[in-house]
């Protein structure tokens, strides 16, 4: 099939809302790799997208985006697993986790953050103003402190009454798909971990990933999103992948990592992602039907894809063209 038949066809399907199944061809077959384009998870990502296109249609640089873009949901009170909002821990605490990486292997990271709402830009400056690649904890919040940032209290009146209605069970039970949840704090805010990813007009990869994690976790409980090639990974040669959901089954397999490694065997960006879903399912099916993963990836051409374990996982995606919410495909 000539290059324009195969792009006519894509766009009709396109604009049937029928691209949410397949791997998206878009940019891989209508433009050179030189075409920026951001994609993020969950719903909340076309607001944050919209920041990170900001940057990108400057021809500016992917990092900034990707800084910019997650940023918009870390600020959101709204927005109850990430950042400000974010639910707390089971000690009452709102601590956050995030990560970001550039296209040569620089990577910043901070863990079990609290009282600083823009933990994606501490992580970024622990990767360019420091020797190390994670900070945690008081140390983390040091480090945040002595560069500017500003001591918040993030824990909102709907969060800690949230929290506060919890205790009375006490019983430590992860939301499949918390942003479908209707009764907890939010209405339609609520919404999990942002992973973004973009490629900017020379072409570089770079990817940023920040989230409160679990409500209502043990206190120094660290999940998926801060750990690089857990939660997120960049390879500049061959693509990048982020992950939302519980973060223990995304650690074991070193989620985003496998994404990138069997995207480099030739998989597409959706096989890929379905292949780490499927290896969750695999090690244990039982426990696999009753939470949420999903996978987020992009090739180096611009080629994206997802896969969850759970209908619901959600992702928005903006290039020069368009602007759009796909649901990923699903092993349930
Ligand atoms: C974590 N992966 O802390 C995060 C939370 C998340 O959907 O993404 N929830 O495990």
């Amino acid at each position: 099939m000539s290059t324009r038949r195969k792009f006519l066809q894509q766009s009709i399907l396109g604009s049937a809302g029928i691209l949410a199944s397949a791997d998206t061809m878009l940019a891989a077959e209508s433009a050179s790799a030189a075409s920026p384009i951001v994609i993020s998870t969950w719903n909340f990502g076309k607001e944050a997208n919209g920041a990170a296109w900001d940057v990108l249609e400057k021809g500016g640089y992917a990092l900034d985006a990707v800084e910019a873009g997650v940023r918009v949901p870390e600020a959101d009170p709204k927005g109850n697993s990430v950042g400000y909002g974010g639910l707390p821990d089971r000690d009452g605490r709102v601590t956050l986790d995030a990560c970001i990486m550039d296209e040569k292997y620089n990577c910043g990271s901070v863990m079990c953050l609290e009282h600083v709402m823009h933990a994606i830009s501490v992580a970024r400056l622990v990767m360019e103003k420091t020797p190390h690649i994670i900070l945690s904890g008081e140390g983390a919040q040091k480090f945040a402190f002595a560069n500017g940032f500003k001591k918040e209290n993030l824990l909102t009146p709907e969060s800690e009454k949230a929290w506060k209605d919890w205790l009375k069970e006490s019983k430590y039970e992860p939301v499949i798909n918390i942003e479908n949840q209707k009764n907890l704090p939010g209405g339609p805010y609520n919404h999990d971990t942002i992973g973004m990813l973009a490629i900017d007009a020379k072409g570089n990869l770079s990817g940023a990933c920040t989230t409160s994690g679990m409500a209502f976790k043990m206190r120094g409980r660290v999940g998926d999103s801060p750990i690089i090639g857990a939660g997120l990974y960049v390879d500049n040669e061959i693509g990048a992948a982020t992950s939302s959901g519980v973060g223990e089954e995304v650690i074991r397999i070193v989620g985003s990592h496998l994404v990138v490694e069997l995207m480099r065997q030739g998989y597409t960006p959706k096989a890929a992602c379905k292949e780490a879903v499927e290896r969750i399912v695999r090690r244990n099916p039982a426990k696999a039907k009753s939470i949420q993963v999903g996978f987020l990836a992009i090739n180096r051409k611009g080629v994206y894809g997802a896969y969850a374990l759970q209908k619901g996982f959600t992702f928005s995606v903006k290039n020069g063209r368009e602007e759009k919410i796909l649901e990923a495909d699903s092993k349930w």
